[in-house]
């Protein structure tokens, strides 16, 4: 699959024929095959199959501007009480070594982040909360509801050549008994130079991504309109273990970003707790 950018005729990858046509169910990989398609101008809608799980997962493409969103519809068969997580374990967006202008960025601790051509990029098989690939022609960006961790990040080679490669993590269907309700949705968004400063790279996604979250709700919005000079930013936390700790450290970042001055760092956010 490939995603072509008709201003340019750029190209970003998605899932390759060498990625074999397997689903992860409750952490172990199944054989799926697609056993129905219904499709109109901008959608296609598909029943895959798992049969050694007894499963059929719906599953629907659809073009929304320049995203593709990809969402969870249905889950049935005799299998759907025993399915907790769901994982497609095709990646969503690749660039490879040979594309002019390769790049990936992603988090990698509250610290650091990797952002760079693939030649100055080590390996790579990380859990990520945002995540991008470019080249000199395209950025590929990514966006999705799951509650934790959203992305992994893979930098490796294939036939000799290096790629990275981004993927969803795993869609919580169901915490033990319990169903929350919410289809799993992702979005993967390809562009150009969205900020105009001659140059395609992470930064141009990262503006579509910022169109992504959620608003903040008025009253927040009047409370730091009020307050004096308040500067607000979003930021996302994996939050899957331990999320003080990893608060606190995205909160040291920031302090010491702007020890010169006197600040003030304040928190305010959501957590979503889930026990495994
Ligand atoms: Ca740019």
């Amino acid at each position: 699959m490939q995603y072509k950018l008709n201003e340019s005729d750029a190209v970003l990858y998605g899932a390759g024929m060498e990625d074999s046509p397997a689903i992860n169910i409750n952490g172990m990989d199944y054989m799926a095959s697609v056993t129905d398609v219904t499709y109109g101008s901008d959608f296609m809608n598909y029943t895959v199959s798992v049969p050694d799980f007894n499963v059929q997962i719906g599953y629907r493409f659809a073009l929304e501007g320049q995203a593709l969103v990809r969402t969870i519809t249905d889950i049935s068969g005799p299998g759907e009480p025993n399915v907790q997580t769901v994982r497609i374990t095709s990646p969503i967006l690749k660039v490879k070594e040979r594309q002019a202008g390769n790049g990936a960025a992603w988090y990698a601790d509250a610290l650091t982040d990797r952002i760079g051509g693939l030649s100055t990029l080590g390996t790579s098989n990380q859990l990520t909360p945002w995540a991008f690939v470019y080249t000199s022609g395209a950025v590929g960006a990514v966006y999705n509801n799951l509650p934790v961790t959203p992305f992994k990040m893979v930098v490796a080679k294939e036939a000799g050549q290096k790629y990275a490669a981004i993927y969803d993590n795993a869609y919580p269907y169901r915490f033990k008994t319990l169903k929350p309700g919410v289809w799993f949705e992702s979005k993967t968004y390809i562009g150009g130079d969205t900020n105009a400063n001659g140059t395609i790279d992470w930064q141009d996604g990262a503006i579509w991504v910022r169109d992504q979250l959620p608003p903040m709700p008025a009253e927040l919005k009047d409370f730091f309109r009020n307050g004096g000079n308040w500067s607000q930013t979003h930021m996302a936390f994996p939050p899957i273990e331990h999320p003080d700790s990893r608060i606190d450290d995205a909160d040291d970042a920031v302090f010491r970003s702007c020890r010169a001055t006197e600040e003030i760092v304040l928190s305010n956010g959501w957590i979503v707790a889930a026990e495994l």
